[in-house]
């Protein structure tokens, strides 16, 4: 007899090829028009899923766990962070987490390049000016940024992320400094000629660029505080593609209207969608809406990896990208 296939809920839309795969696989709930689950959406999914697959979208909070019947044995995140998961809550309960990791390594990095390049080159703001139609044409003193080539850039957090970011930033010139909870082996350090920072505070202070690759946890909350903010040059840039909450954004958006900092790039906030209307009256900030992994080669390879956990789950092995709460 075959046995019964699990009840997926899935939350949010996915690639077509991702979801036809997963209505093949399992019985899956799809949200085919794409809304955003509130709370009471997300409680009745748990009450009656065998997986969850939400997305960086979805609070799953003790609140919401409490609420899971006795089938929910997986949570598979469509994603690598899982800050918006309570895990210690999961493992209490006895629910696996997975994530997606690897995946999009390559393309998050390229978006942190991108904006470590847009920035201090004025990018955007060249651009706003001439779909405004105010160029008024070339000159010598005209719009003038700062080269990259040459500066120091600090990574923090150099994860898989980070280390890709500073494979690309050392072609561009930068040169390698990072902070990390761990020292990386030696090899890595030779080949990116990166230099270890045990002081983040030591570090900020001495960086043209940094750049943040660390996940949010309880740990890295407010990382970059007021305090710590301050420590940097007035001419040193900002780059956040990981998680909004690791900077206080009202206090970078302070320094950034006062040109403590030189300017900022940020792909995520501390409360998305909502971005602090003042950055968004800055010239010298480029803002995007957390387009970090968003190709749809990583949104596809993210899925499978979601098919994989679920399936080696379903079959009764440990799915390959177990989240641990120690981890964190
Ligand atoms: C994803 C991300 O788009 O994977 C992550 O942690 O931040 C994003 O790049 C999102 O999480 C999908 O859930």
């Amino acid at each position: 007899m075959a046995s019964k296939k699990p009840l997926v809920v899935v939350t949010r839309k996915l690639p077509d090829p991702i979801e036809t795969r997963m209505m093949e696989l399992f019985d899956a709930r799809l949200n085919v028009d794409d809304h955003p689950m509130s709370k009471t959406d997300l409680i009745e999914a748990v009450k009656t899923a065998d997986v969850l697959v939400p997305t960086v979208t979805d609070r799953i909070d003790a609140g919401v766990l409490a609420q899971a019947g006795p089938n929910l044995r997986l949570i598979a995140n469509f994603g690598a962070g899982v800050d918006h998961i309570d895990l210690a809550t999961a493992r209490e309960r006895g629910i696996t987490v997975t994530n997606t990791p690897d995946v999009l390594t390559e393309d998050t990095a390229d978006m942190a390049m991108a904006l470590i390049l847009s920035v201090p080159r004025r990018l955007a703001e060249g651009e706003r000016l001439v779909r405004a139609g105010k160029w008024g044409g070339w000159g010598p003193t005209f719009m003038l940024g700062h080269r990259i080539w040459g500066k120091r850039l600090g990574i923090i957090g150099m994860g898989r992320i980070g280390q890709a970011v500073a494979r690309r930033a050392k072609g561009f010139g930068l040169s390698i400094h990072y902070h990390n909870r761990k020292r990386l082996h030696p090899e890595i350090e030779t080949e990116l000629d990166a230099t270890y920072w045990e002081s983040l505070d030591q570090m900020m202070a001495r960086m043209d660029v940094i750049s943040v690759h660390c996940p949010h946890t309880p740990a890295t909350y407010h990382l970059l505080s007021a305090r710590r903010l301050k420590l940097m040059q007035p001419h040193a840039y900002l780059v956040n593609t990981a998680r909004g909450e690791v900077i206080d954004e009202n206090a970078l958006t302070r320094m950034l209207q006062k040109n403590e900092l030189a300017g900022a790039g940020l792909d995520v906030f501390e409360h998305e969608p909502a971005v602090n209307p003042k950055l968004l009256e800055l010239d010298n900030v480029v803002l995007l809406p957390h387009l970090g992994s968003n190709t749809i080669e990583g949104r596809i390879d993210m899925g499978e990896k979601v098919l994989i956990n679920i399936k080696t789950h379903a079959d009764g092995h440990n799915p390959p990208d177990r989240v641990l709460a120690s981890m964190l």
